[in-house]
């Protein structure tokens, strides 16, 4: 089976690539059903932004904009739901959601309560200060040894899908983030199955520049992120979380057990 592709779809007013474009429920699910025809294996849903300095956004506000939207599109795809609060997993569960994808690797009762799976995610900080800074003695050793902790317990309180995440740009510099995808097979060797979230993130626009010297911006990024996802599956990595779907699903098919893996055994040290 090739690595699965996971679609991001926030129904937020200020996420840094889609911020605005699908809080109307009717043109979340017409984008979420777009992604399902490209060949999502899941589409992600998310009701608060984690960028940068991201508001954060009340729980009742939260649930507001994910569960109509994963109640619409469950039938159609397998859906998780990104989100932090335990009322807000629990409800979009209620609502379908079968994967909780947690960027604060503190959720997995919920997921144990109810039966489904769970993500694992490293981040250094809050979305509101973890770019101030980020320092590690290791950066790979210690995103692997918290991830791992936090795997073992999710697995130990029954959940029988866990997730690792490193959480690129989460907490880390351009050279982390790149410290961790180069030893990504590092966190695969360890055995839980690994996601990858690099799509269209900062770190991309600054390592591949415009021109005149400026970061590529946020509509400039895709080609870095299809080479950065690329690099993950060849490493590994179980799933990829993208907004370009499309494109992805292409990659991932290359990729895959009839593709360079399965023909030529071609994966990076
Ligand atoms: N990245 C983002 C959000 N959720 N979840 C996982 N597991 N891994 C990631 O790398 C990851 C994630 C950030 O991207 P996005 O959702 O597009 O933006 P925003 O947080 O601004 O809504």
């Amino acid at each position: 089976m090739r690595p699965l592709v996971m679609g991001v779809l926030n129904v937020t007013p200020d996420s840094f690539s889609d911020g605005g474009r699908y809080l109307d429920p009717d043109r979340a699910l017409e984008r979420g059903l777009e992604m399902v025809a490209e060949g999502a294996d899941l589409v992600d849903v998310g009701g608060e932004s984690s960028r940068p300095g991201a508001e954060p956004v009340s729980e009742a506000e939260e649930r507001r904009r994910v569960v109509p939207v994963i109640d619409a599109l469950a039938p159609h795809v397998r859906v998780s739901v990104d989100t932090v609060k335990p009322a807000v997993a629990e409800a979009a569960v209620a609502a379908g959601a079968t994967l909780v994808n947690d960027i604060s690797a503190s959720l997995w009762p919920v997921a144990a309560t109810n039966g489904v799976g769970w993500v694992a995610m490293h981040m250094k900080g809050t979305p509101a200060s973890m770019q101030d800074d980020p320092r590690y003695d290791d950066v790979v050793a210690e995103v692997r040894t918290f991830v791992l902790d936090r795997a073992r317990r999710a697995a130990d309180a029954g959940v029988g899908e866990v997730w690792v995440d490193p959480g690129i740009g989460f907490g880390k510099t351009v050279g982390q983030n790149l410290s961790l995808l180069h030893h990504l097979g590092d966190l695969v060797a360890d055995g839980f199955p690994v996601l990858v979230g690099t799509s269209r993130k900062s770190f991309l626009g600054r390592l591949a520049p415009q021109g005149d010297g400026r970061p590529a911006p946020v509509e400039d990024r895709l080609a870095g992120s299809l080479a950065t996802a690329t690099w993950a599956m060849l490493a590994g990595a179980a799933m990829v979380r993208v907004h370009d779907v499309a494109a992805t699903v292409q990659a991932a098919t290359l990729v895959g057990p009839t593709g360079l893996v399965g023909e030529t055994g071609l994966v990076p040290a």
